[in-house]
């Protein structure tokens, strides 16, 4: 069976708050694994495609024109429950509601600066690792500590 992937991604504000060290730790300390990561700017139009399913929302075009305002961080994670755990990590939408101890929680305050995205499901994950990466750019390998992560 094939290990679970997910997609991360730091937001602008993410970036620019140097953040990025920060986030990527807390994935890595957990025990998932990186198999996909770069760096870029997206189109106001690949912004529309990433958040298709909230384009009747009043913010759509606010969230849209935020996405692409400057360098983001992407990155597909994977491992055991990674979806759902990932989701987790990252804490509720709303920074005000996510619980201390998740990313939102200690490092956001506001849900237009939440300064990160992960996959909501099994298939927005596939969907949007096949929107921002091509096959190609998932690198699949082993870690000597898989045998005690997963034992
Ligand atoms: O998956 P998640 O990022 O936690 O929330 P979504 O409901 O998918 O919304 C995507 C994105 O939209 C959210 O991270 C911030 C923004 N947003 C907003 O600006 N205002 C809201 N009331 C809800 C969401
Ligand atoms: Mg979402």
């Amino acid at each position: 069976a094939e290990m679970e992937r997910t997609f991360i991604a730091i937001k602008p504000d993410g970036v620019q708050r140097a953040l990025i060290s920060e986030i990527i730790s807390r994935f890595e300390r957990k025990g998932f694994k990186l198999v996909a990561i770069k760096i870029v700017i997206p189109s106001k139009d690949f912004a529309e495609k990433h958040y298709h399913d909230l384009k009747e929302r009043p913010f759509f075009n606010g969230l849209c024109d935020f996405l692409s305002s400057g360098p983001v961080l992407a990155m597909v994670w994977e491992g055991e429950g990674v979806i759902k755990y990932g989701r987790k990590l990252i804490g509720a939408t709303d920074p005000q509601k996510s619980e201390p101890g998740t990313i939102r929680g200690d490092l956001a305050v506001v849900v237009g600066r939440n300064i990160i995205h992960g996959s909501d499901g099994p298939e927005t994950a596939k969907d949007e690792i096949n929107l921002w990466f091509k096959p190609e750019e998932l690198v699949t390998y082993a870690l000597n500590a898989e045998k005690w992560t997963y034992g």
